[in-house]
């Protein structure tokens, strides 16, 4: 395997052939000072003992050396794999096949992965793009029934690597299937599946999604999503833009925990989306400095759904829903659809819910500082989704409150989300404004938005 370190029977097997120099047998055991009493639990095979001083110093050192290397951590032991044209790997699933537990694999965007794909298994993987975004389409194949990449192994990373066109007979393919923890993904892009990403169902799992773009995946019958996270003890979702969903939701999570936190969750022109984002079980849901919008053709009229579906085996009903910036396009409906189960009210602060219909279902829901209405002068460019402030933002410029905490975390936003796919901290200009922008003069045409790239 390219630059794969020996073995650890290798090592030993080496230790204890120069650890017998006078064909005597040598205790490597605690004291090398004494050579004496050292058992070297690394190794297999006889313990042999030294006859001469020489020979005890030299098997101490060979013992030593033998040791740390055993003992080094398995990242410094790790492999970089490379895949592409001229590369070792022609394609990355041959790549994965090959790897070992901890090793880096990187793709080269050069190549033609087209109906690649295959299981991961190994655990610590890094998968990597590089010279550009490598794309794999699925070209009519998929692993197991289920995904271009079904995640097995536990604490990978998927960095920079396009996905497109997974299909399967049960209607979920995935870019992405996950059924291990801790999976982060980032930088990465994943349309035309019919689910963009999808896990199991195992409440000890957690999964990391960031910096990554959800576009146009979906069967087209309402049960698949952008992104669908099943029963985890952990979301982490930020930074991302997950949009126009067919049918399906922008995001869709059974987690225990939610941490949904500067994303642009939006429908925009064409999208046929339900929920722009939904918690149907509930769970300790924290909702904070997200662009959510509603477009016209939304599928639904609600926005934010929360325990639609009953509690499903989570234990929390706490949802926290500050700073955020509700576009509704569409008119009317809900903003934020609380379900009857739901016992603890909401905290709802700071936000802007712009473009008519009920702010919340939940009666009990706590609404602080939030701002409603249809005014056309409080975005920069409202048809092409930039709703950050403009100066004549007057109702929203300043008009928040201190975010406070919940469930034992702070609720202030300190990033905003930048677009595409980025964040940026959240500037401190006065007074907190409402929503998820905060305004801070002209600055805000510097930061690149308007060159934000339509990548399909
Ligand atoms: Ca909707
Ligand atoms: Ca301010």
């Amino acid at each position: 395997m390219p630059g794969r370190a020996p073995s650890a029977r290798a090592r030993c097997a080496g230790a204890i052939l120069r650890a017998d120099p006078a064909g005597g047998r040598v205790d490597v055991s605690a004291v090398c000072a004494t050579a004496r009493g050292f058992v070297y639990k690394g190794c297999g095979g006889p313990r042999v003992a030294a006859t001469t001083t020489e020979a005890r110093m030299t098997t101490c050192r060979w013992a030593i050396a033998a040791a740390l290397a055993l003992l080094a951590p398995a990242a410094a032991r790790a492999a970089t794999l490379q895949v592409g044209p001229g590369q070792p790997y022609a394609k990355p699933c041959a790549a994965i096949a090959a790897a070992a537990n901890g090793d880096t694999i990187l793709i080269d965007a050069a190549g033609d992965y087209a109906g690649d794909v295959c299981a991961v298994t190994r655990s610590g993987l890094t998968l990597r793009g590089i010279n550009g975004r490598p794309h794999i389409d699925a070209a009519g194949q998929h692993a197991e029934g289920k995904a271009i990449w079904v995640i097995k192994g536990a604490n990978t990373t998927v960095d920079n690597i396009e996905f497109s066109g997974c299909r399967v007979p049960d209607q979920n393919g995935a870019g992405l299937r996950v059924e291990a923890d801790n999976l982060v993904v980032r930088h990465s892009w994943f349309h035309h599946n019919e689910m963009g990403i999808l896990t199991g169902n195992d409440r000890s799992h957690t999964i990391t999604i960031e910096y990554s773009e959800f576009s146009d995946n979906g069967y087209g019958d309402g049960y698949s999503h952008n992104v669908y996270v099943g029963h985890h003890a952990l979301l982490v979702f930020r930074y991302n833009w997950s949009r126009a969903s067919l049918s399906g939701h922008l995001l869709k999570s059974r987690a225990e925990r939610n941490e949904v936190l500067y994303n642009r969750l939006t429908g925009e022109a064409d999208g046929t989306e339900s929920y722009e984002l939904t918690f149907p079980n509930g769970g300790l849901s924290f909702v904070i400095g997200n662009l959510i919008e509603q477009p016209a053709t939304s599928e639904n009229s609600a926005m934010l759904d929360y325990l639609s579906e009953g509690f499903g085996g989570n234990s929390d009903d706490r949802l926290f829903v500050v700073n955020n910036t509700f576009v509704n396009n569409r008119g009317s409906g809900t903003f934020l659809a609380i379900r009857a189960a739901t016992q603890t009210p909401a905290i709802v602060r700071n936000n802007v819910f712009w473009g008519g219909g009920t702010v919340s279902s939940q009666a009990s829901a706590v609404l602080d500082h939030n701002v409603t209405g249809n005014a056309d002068d409080w975005f920069v460019d409202p048809a092409n989704y930039d709703y950050r402030l403009r100066a004549t933002a007057s109702a929203l410029i300043d008009a928040g409150t201190a975010p406070g905490t919940g469930a034992g975390e702070s609720l202030a936003p300190t990033q905003v989300y930048l677009h595409p796919v980025a964040g940026a901290a959240r500037p401190v200009v006065g007074a907190i404004d409402v929503g998820a922008y905060e305004w801070a003069g002209d600055g805000i045409f510097d930061d690149g938005f308007e060159q934000g790239v339509r990548r399909r």
